[in-house]
């Protein structure tokens, strides 16, 4: 299989963009070898600049639940351009998003559009800080939030839970308000509160896409929300990667925990620039203008990327089987992958959340992030390669998560299955 085209315009790429991407995980510094440029989506495929045409588990990251080019978000978004790109004044378009989101979950009363899952975890958190007039925060290691500078934070020395900047370039003033847990440890989470009495909010991907595929335990969620209603601190869950992939009302909806505030991103915009915070009015009402926490953007609720939103949740709720059918492929999937890789002697942990999946070569369940660092990562990277060969794209991290969406066949994933297979029988000369 030629990338010839992709080496070329990689070489080219690394003169004008730092890393030759927008983004680092796109550089498959994780796995190596030279990151495919794309020329185009088909339904479950992505076809390279070379013409190589690979099933897509990555789904830009997330966001294409109904794969690339669905019909109705492709049309909904030609619609819209012919009425024009951008106004920087309300549409109807918003309040319609708008209310189809509050309609799916129960913990938004209001919600504020923005342009990336950054901006909307960022703003959350600022937003939480002024409604509780406190500046500490809580974050679990193993979680991604976006790139703000106060999320930016790695492990303090010791046991010490207020974290540093895990990124030159953030003051280390900017991390001295956020504190470090252990994901499913409410022991860890205990002792924050031990060391500061000015928690504004604790944040957590409910369901963890950010080191691998790892949900959060039912009753640890519950404890989370106990210990912040008993210390007067707001429960953020960040499901810019989850919302809407993992489950149709939010991880409120399986575990019986009600966030105070929700971040989503990704799905909401069908593939176009969406992100947005919601909870309830109370709370939302401190936000500018109404309220004094100030948040504001140019192209937040642009009118192309909501008609391209509405069409995806438009979609979802109007075939709310979608989620239960993509969990079963997923199941189908690593439940296959497991297989072919014990016939190796391979050991493989696997998790699926709806048409999110997860994997790791390890010989322990994974619980939190130090777990799944003692994962494989060579072997993920050789896997990576291989299945690359076979013309299946996963993500270029095995802290990443997998998705399904509906243009992914049975057959496809058959398919993957038998690939996997033979590309575990090659790396042990099964
Ligand atoms: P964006 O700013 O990338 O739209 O969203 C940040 C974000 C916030 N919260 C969660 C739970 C997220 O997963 C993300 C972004 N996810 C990554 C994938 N792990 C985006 C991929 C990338 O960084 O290029």
């Amino acid at each position: 299989m030629s990338i010839d085209n992709s080496l070329k315009a990689f070489e080219e790429a690394q003169q004008l963009i730092p890393g030759g991407v927008n983004s680092p995980v796109r550089a498959f510094r994780s796995v190596g070898g030279t990151p495919l440029f794309i020329a185009k989506g088909e339904g479950a495929y992505l076809v390279d600049v070379d013409g190589n045409r690979y099933v897509d588990y990555v789904q830009s990251w997330g966001p294409l639940l109904f794969g690339h080019r669905d019909e109705s978000i492709e049309s909904a978004v030609i619609e819209a351009v012919k009425h024009g790109l951008s106004f920087g004044a309300p549409t109807q378009a918003e309040s319609e998003l708008a209310k189809l989101v509050i309609s799916m979950f129960d913990s938004i009363e209001k919600v504020r559009f923005v342009s990336s899952g950054t901006e909307a975890v960022m703003s959350a958190i600022r937003l939480a800080r002024g409604f509780t007039r406190r500046d500490d925060i809580v974050k679990f290691t193993g979680c991604y939030h976006g790139h703000s500078d106060s999320l930016l934070v790695q492990a303090g020395s010791g046991a010490a839970t207020f974290g540093n900047p895990s990124s030159p370039g953030v003051p280390a003033d900017f991390t001295k308000h956020t504190l470090l847990a252990e994901y499913n440890n409410i022991e860890s989470v205990k002792k924050c509160f031990a060391d500061s009495k000015e928690i504004a909010c604790v944040i957590i991907e409910p369901i963890a896409g950010n080191m691998g595929l790892v949900p959060a335990d039912k009753e640890f969620l519950h404890e989370l929300r106990a210990l912040c209603d008993a210390n007067g601190t707001l429960l953020i869950f960040d499901e810019v990667m989850s919302g809407f992939r993992a489950t149709l009302h939010g991880a409120e909806s399986i575990t019986g925990v009600k966030p105070d505030i929700v971040t989503l991103g990704k799905v909401i915009g069908g593939g176009m620039p969406v992100g947005a915070f919601g909870a309830r009015a109370e709370i939302m009402a401190k936000l500018s203008p109404e309220g004094p926490v100030y948040q504001a953007g140019t192209l937040s609720g642009n009118p192309v990327a909501m008609a391209a939103g509405l069409a995806a949740i438009s979609k979802l709720k109007n075939n709310p089987q979608v989620i239960s059918v993509l969990d079963e492929r997923a199941k189908r999937l690593v439940e296959g992958m497991q297989k072919e890789a014990a016939a190796c002697g391979i050991a493989m942990q696997i998790d699926t959340r709806g048409s999110m999946f997860g994997f790791f070569f390890n010989q322990n369940p994974v619980k939190n992030f130090a777990d799944a660092c003692k994962s494989d990562e060579a072997l993920f990277a050789k896997f990576h390669a291989m299945m690359l060969q076979e013309g299946f794209y996963f993500a270029c991290s095995l802290y990443e998560t997998g998705f399904i969406s509906t243009a992914t066949t049975d057959e496809m994933i058959e398919e993957t299955i038998k690939a996997s297979g033979r590309v575990f029988k090659a790396l042990t000369n099964g």
